[in-house]
């Protein structure tokens, strides 16, 4: 473990996970990019013993908040709840423990951060101004960030403003590149209206000593958060809304601040209501040297605790502590796309509860794809390969050494004799396993942590296996053998809690080893005579059909429940070249299982020919002098030595396929929008 700069252990360890969106349906990209990592973390620390507790909620203020409980009907208080309960019930499925999983829309948020923004003013880190910021007439609003989409100035990727989703620069929407309203597509005009910001270039100093002496950080962090610094701009903590914590100056009280001002004051005010019901003081929590901070975020998120929320913090002069480390994630995509709600790709927290594996399952596998150094796939095979490997190494083990113990010692721990080479030679191992297991998990490797904890349980398989226990005529080395084989085991079962805390739990029962410390794990101390468990399967095996279901399943276009796609602009819209045809002639296609070839008339663009999958479900004959609807402008693609000049347009579902076409008979070639 490390320790603090001046050497000194830590008291206190707070480690926060990033406070996911309320109205995000949480999916398995947000759970391995910080609040799993950052529940192994802390489990691990309570392993050895550390008073650790784990800080998240639910971020809640801001427009999109507003506009979904306008959908749902329901005040945004009453849908932040709903929807912060069901964050919480999908975590703790994936046995994520908590200390606390609170709101930042609690009174005590509110409180807190209109108590810092008073320190920041008072010292004179806030600065007004008068700003002109994108109106739309249409909607009638200020376009927050999000609403305001457009080209970014820096790379020049389509974005909306904030941080330019490309290359993460901040972006205020009226650094964009003509900017278009996301609600209504219109262009929003220019607008006066006065805004209080965060003075960022007073800080420039500290925040260049303080980054650059925190040597220990992953590079990707502390190399970013240091290009920012020279290019720092007072940032805005104000906006035109009302779901949110009021400014308390008098002239602002039709604003509140900007969800990024109160989010991460967040983290202060869940520990200060945790420590309040628990006899606490969260100022030891937040003001002392004593304590270690981590924030585990995803790499987006990286600006805001390298940068905003420290300076936040230092200008309040109040004595709060900095992060020690910010171990951000890169992302997890999913078989190669980026998980999206609106597109249904990917497995949601919710999918995953109905699906017929427990959690450890998945915390075992979202760690084997941890996206630690560089941006990784979720795939199906690899989920199946992480179970598989976990069955073979560890579960299988386990089982045997309880088998063996059963067969020939009646499920008791039996009593060694001395020590051979090869014995000495596990010994060893498991003296010296959980400490590498300790350094890589105190630098956030994870999977490498995970590693070398399976390596041991592999070669207890190996020892086992070149003993040959079942044949030992000699009882003193069968006890010998299987003792120790019991002992790695254990030694193991507890590396591998703060992964999955279940099956380890279950197998250390069954060794009758409770609430065991990490130093435990380099103890070869099972009780000869000990009564053990049953032998039992704690890791099913998945099969290659299996992986396939899931793959189909969830491969974006059917995943239950999320049928839209992501929303359009009318441009993109507008470039789709729908017409009316008529069919002139239909055949099969020599050759072809599927293949329809159609030859069509399509008024002022002449005639050509289509190549469609109708086979099953029409006859060519059927077709013949139909209107139907195609899209002109895709471009041509060949199939069997062929040209397909566009594609009809088809409703499907199930298994069931229908051509689109007019109402009322109408002239080919007839443009439809
Ligand atoms: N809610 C962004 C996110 O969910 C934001 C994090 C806040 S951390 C204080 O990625
Ligand atoms: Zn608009």
């Amino acid at each position: 473990m490390r320790n603090g700069k001046d050497g000194r252990k830590p008291k206190r360890w707070l480690i926060t996970s990033a406070l996911p969106y309320v109205n995000n349906r949480p999916h398995l990209g947000h759970l391995v990019g910080c609040i799993l990592p950052g529940d192994i973390f802390t489990r691990y620390l309570k392993l050895k013993g550390e008073n650790a507790i784990y800080i998240c909620g639910t971020d809640e203020h801001g427009t999109q908040s507003e506009i979904a409980a306008r959908n749902a009907g329901v005040s945004v208080d009453e849908w932040c709840k709903k929807m912060h309960d069901e964050h919480e019930k999908d975590y703790s499925w994936f046995e994520i423990e908590f200390t606390r999983f609170g709101r930042t829309s609690s009174k005590t948020n509110h409180e807190m951060t209109q108590h810092i923004f008073l320190g920041l003013y008072e010292n004179g880190y806030i600065t007004e101004k008068e700003t002109e910021q994108l109106y739309c007439e249409h909607d009638k609003m200020f376009l927050p960030d999000r609403y305001v989409v457009g080209k970014c100035p820096y790379c020049g990727a389509e974005t909306h403003a904030g941080q330019c989703e490309n290359c993460g620069k901040l972006l205020e929407p009226t650094d964009l590149i003509d900017p278009k309203c996301v609600l209504c597509g219109n262009t929003p005009v220019v607008k006066k209206t006065k805004h209080l910001y965060l003075d960022l270039p007073k800080f420039k100093d500290k925040l260049e000593t303080w980054i650059s002496g925190n040597k220990h950080w992953k590079p990707n962090v502390r190399n970013w958060a240091l290009s920012l610094i020279p290019d720092l701009k007072p940032r805005p903590i104000t906006r035109d809304l009302k779901w949110g914590v009021k400014v308390p100056l008098p002239g602002f009280e039709d604003k509140v601040f900007y969800v990024w001002f109160d989010a991460p004051i967040g983290y202060i005010s869940i520990t200060k209501e945790w420590a309040e019901e628990n006899g606490e003081n969260w100022e030891d929590w937040w003001k002392s040297e004593d304590t270690r901070l981590i924030h585990f975020i995803g790499k987006d998120n990286i600006p805001f605790h390298t940068i905003i929320f420290p300076s936040t913090l230092m200008g309040t002069e109040e004595g709060f502590i900095l992060p020690y480390d910010v171990p951000a994630m890169e992302f997890l995509n999913y078989e190669g796309k980026k998980f999206s709600k609106s597109k249904g790709v990917g497995v949601f927290l919710k999918d995953v509860r109905e699906m017929p594996y427990p959690p450890d399952y998945w915390r075992i596998a979202l760690v084997n794809m941890m996206p630690e150094t560089g941006d990784t796939d979720f795939t199906w095979a690899e989920f199946a390969k992480s179970i598989n490997d976990l069955a073979d190494a560890y579960g299988n083990l386990v089982n045997r050494v309880l088998v063996l113990s059963r067969k020939y010692f009646d499920s008791t721990v039996p009593k060694p004799g001395e020590f051979n080479d090869r014995d000495n030679e596990l010994l060893k191992l498991i003296e010296t396993v959980p400490d590498q297991v300790a350094r890589e998990l105190d630098s956030f490797k994870f999977r490498e942590a995970l590693k070398k904890a399976l390596s041991l349980a592999r070669d207890a398989n190996a020892y086992l296996n070149a003993e040959e226990p079942w044949k030992k005529e000699n009882e003193v080395r069968r006890a010998t053998v299987i003792y120790l084989t019991l002992n790695a085991v254990k030694s193991v079962s507890i590396l591998l809690k703060p992964f999955i805390p279940k099956i380890a739990e279950d197998a250390l029962l069954r060794l009758g080893v409770e609430n065991p410390s990490w130093e435990d794990a380099k103890k070869v101390d099972l009780k000869p005579s000990t009564k053990l468990g049953s032998p039992v399967i704690l890791i099913k095996k998945l099969s290659d059909n299996e992986v396939k279901k899931w793959e189909q399943k969830f491969s974006g276009r059917n995943v239950e429940g999320v049928k839209m796609v992501g929303q359009i602009k009318y441009d993109e819209f507008a470039k789709l070249d729908i017409r009316v045809a008529k069919v002139l002639k239909a055949e099969e296609v020599e050759g072809s299982r599927k293949l329809i070839r159609l030859e069509l008339d399509v008024g002022e663009l002449g005639k050509r020919q289509i190549l469609a999958g109708l086979k099953r479900w029409y006859k060519p004959e059927d077709l013949e002098g139909k209107l139907i609807i195609i899209l002109a402008n895709l471009e041509p693609k060949k199939m069997m030595g062929m040209e397909s000049q566009g594609m009809l347009l088809a409703a499907e579902k199930e298994d069931d396929v229908v051509l689109l076409a007019p109402e009322k008979p109408i002239e080919p070639g007839a443009k439809v929008h």
